[in-house]
């Protein structure tokens, strides 16, 4: 099977999951796990894990019950398609309970089993009695449970090398601008289930360019110049585009572990694109490489002692990483040991990086409007931490809603409580405002000064843009159609008055689909918001763009390669950090 069928077959096997699970699964979750929200399910219940293929040894644990290797292999592909997310690919434990084999062996086969059937109210789906996973599976998972884990293999400068390929050197490179795309308001488009991006000009709302990126891509990032474009797959694998080409190419590429989500580039005065980073979940590091070239350069290991308890963690995963405008650092966040790092890259040799003890399982975030706070959501904590950029350490740590889930969150002056920064959750109906002026509102900085009530839960992301008075929040995850179909419009001056709501998905008129509504962006103007009508990969998919000031449908771009959008980044928009 070809490439891109590969992974449209994934794509759409993924979505079928997902879409099984938020029929009968979640409908009997919600009374068989009271303290699970399905949103939150959904969310986890992505599959599109690339170590789930990997080839892994199996170890024979003394004591426990025998697993054929077909059984193997298959609870082996279960496990990292649906069970890692929550247990760590290590089995020692993230969100969900550690499964090692000194845990599950004295529990035995016909106990696990009633767990993996039934699921616990703590948070463990149903996987036996929802229909997802059969008897035989759910019974040689059961005995797969009792052996040492398959451990994924490490990922080092020589593996990073191996997949390292430069197409057009820098010197090859055009030294000027060759094409006539307003590359400002450019917008990378996420095909996440074929793999691929989609170039869309702003203005005209015509595709550009189709490019071949990373299995599952998942998020694109601007060099500091607006020159180069970085994008990266769930594979790991990381495309670097030249903008400035005759028709955008990939000039170098690189996979720099086995599964990964971020990637960003030296932004501070001095440094602009001189250097990229990237962050894996497997293995648990980060990577400097070259700024036009992707050369790795320095790894560095996230394992270590979680915040609190301080203990030993094996496989702390990389979430979001953003630039530090103010010094020469990539700020880091360190999911289950809950640290953020400001890794200096102005000596690699003798890297400095200060750590900061937050908050676990620090997630996604952004910066509040003075370029100076950086805003994350420790999600699972149900938190939002505050590091000072400027001074290298930690600013607040504040409650919010249930899992927070800001994307880069949302920034705006509130009519009574002076600038604040919004996050959205997934596992309530809440958005979360907190004052973000420590010089002028004092009182206010760092507390929640106001709560608004949502659509719902199962939000993923909210925007809004310095020109607007729009506040858009999206609820993709929320189990009812019409609330993952729609957006929530709230006026910023008019707060109390609550929000309107518009159906997105049905402008986009695209017949048949989960149709689910997500990630507000903003063109470069801030007069036009776009939204993704994301459906399966059979499906047909759109992007619905409105006009800001009116509200009302602008254009709806369709397109049969537009399979599965999600994630929109406007070029002037991610390079600046405008949101
Ligand atoms: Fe994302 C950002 C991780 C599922 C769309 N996602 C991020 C970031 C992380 C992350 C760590 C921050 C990157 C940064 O800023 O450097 N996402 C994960 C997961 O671990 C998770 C929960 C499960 C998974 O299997 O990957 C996950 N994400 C999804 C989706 O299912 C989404 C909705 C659709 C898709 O394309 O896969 C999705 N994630 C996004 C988008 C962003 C993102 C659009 C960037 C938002 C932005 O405005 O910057």
């Amino acid at each position: 099977m070809g490439r891109r069928r590969k992974a449209l077959a994934a794509g759409i096997s993924a979505f079928a999951a997902l879409s099984m699970m938020s029929g009968a699964v979640l409908a009997q979750s919600k009374t068989v796990h009271p303290n699970t929200p399905e949103e939150e399910l959904r969310y986890k219940g992505a599959p599109a894990a690339p170590l789930a293929d990997e080839g892994m040894k199996q170890t024979i644990t003394p004591g426990a019950p025998p697993v054929s290797p077909e059984e193997f292999e298959r609870s082996k592909k279960i496990y990292f398609e649906r069970c890692a997310g929550c247990h760590g690919v290590l089995r020692k434990g993230a969100t969900g309970k550690p499964l090692t084999p000194d845990i599950t062996l004295p529990k035995g086969t016909d106990y696990l089993k009633v767990f993996i059937n039934y699921g616990t109210p703590g948070g463990m789906p149903n996987w036996g009695t929802s229909g997802v996973m059969t008897e035989a599976d759910i019974d040689a998972m059961a005995r797969f449970l009792q052996h040492e884990p398959p451990t994924p293999p490490e990922f080092g400068l020589k593996e990073m090398k191996a997949t390292w390929k430069v197409m057009v050197p820098p010197e090859k490179r055009p030294a000027k601008k060759m094409n006539k795309l307003d590359l400002e308001n450019l917008f990378s488009v996420t095909l996440r289930d074929s793999g691929e991006i989609a170039l869309i000009d702003g203005a005209s709302k015509k595709i550009v360019k189709i490019i071949k990126t990373g299995y599952a891509v998942h998020i694109s990032r601007m060099s500091a110049s607006g020159r180069y474009l970085f994008v990266i797959g769930r594979d790991a694998k990381i495309d670097m585009i030249d903008l400035w080409m005759e028709t955008p190419e990939v000039v170098a590429e690189i996979k720099v572990g086995l599964e990964a989500r971020s990637v960003e580039t030296s932004k501070y005065k001095g440094f602009e694109d001189k250097f990229a980073v990237a962050g894996t979940y497997w293995p648990p590091q980060f990577v400097i490489m070259n700024g036009d070239t992707l050369e790795p350069l320095k790894i560095v290991g996230t394992r270590g002692m979680t915040v609190g308890e301080q203990d030993y963690h094996p496989e702390p995963r990389v979430a979001a990483i953003v630039a530090n405008h103010h010094r020469p650092e990539f700020v880091v966040n360190v999911k289950e040991t809950g640290k953020v790092l400001m890794v200096n890259y102005s000596d690699l040799t003798n890297l400095k990086m200060t750590e900061i003890a937050t908050s676990r399982f620090l997630h996604d975030g952004g910066w509040e409007s003075s370029g100076r706070y950086v805003m994350m959501a420790a999600n699972q904590s149900n938190q939002i931490v505050v590091v000072d950029t400027k001074e290298g350490k930690l600013a607040s740590i504040v409650d919010v809603g249930k899992i927070p889930h800001p994307g880069r969150g949302a920034n705006f002056k509130h009519p009574k409580f002076g600038p604040v920064w919004a996050t959205s959750h997934l596992g309530d109906d809440t958005i979360s405002l907190i004052g973000t002026d420590p010089e002028k509102h004092p009182k206010n900085a760092w507390k929640v000064v106001d709560t608004l009530k949502g659509q719902g839960g199962g939000s993923l992301f909210i925007k809004t843009h310095p020109k607007s008075t729009n506040l858009w929040v999206d609820t993709t995850l929320n189990p009812e159609a019409a609330v993952s179909q729609s957006i929530a419009v709230f006026d910023i001056n008019k707060l109390d008055k609550g929000f309107t709501v518009l159906p997105i998905a049905e402008w986009a008129d695209i017949g048949e689909g989960p149709k689910r509504v997500v990630q507000p962006e903003y063109n470069k103007a801030g007069d036009e918001v776009w939204f993704s009508v994301w459906s399966a990969a059979n499906q047909q998919s759109a992007i619905v763009v409105v006009d800001d000031k009116t509200r009302k449908l602008k254009a709806v771009i369709k397109d049969k390669e537009l399979v599965t959008p999600t994630g929109k980044f406007n070029v002037f928009n991610t390079q600046k950090d405008v949101y």
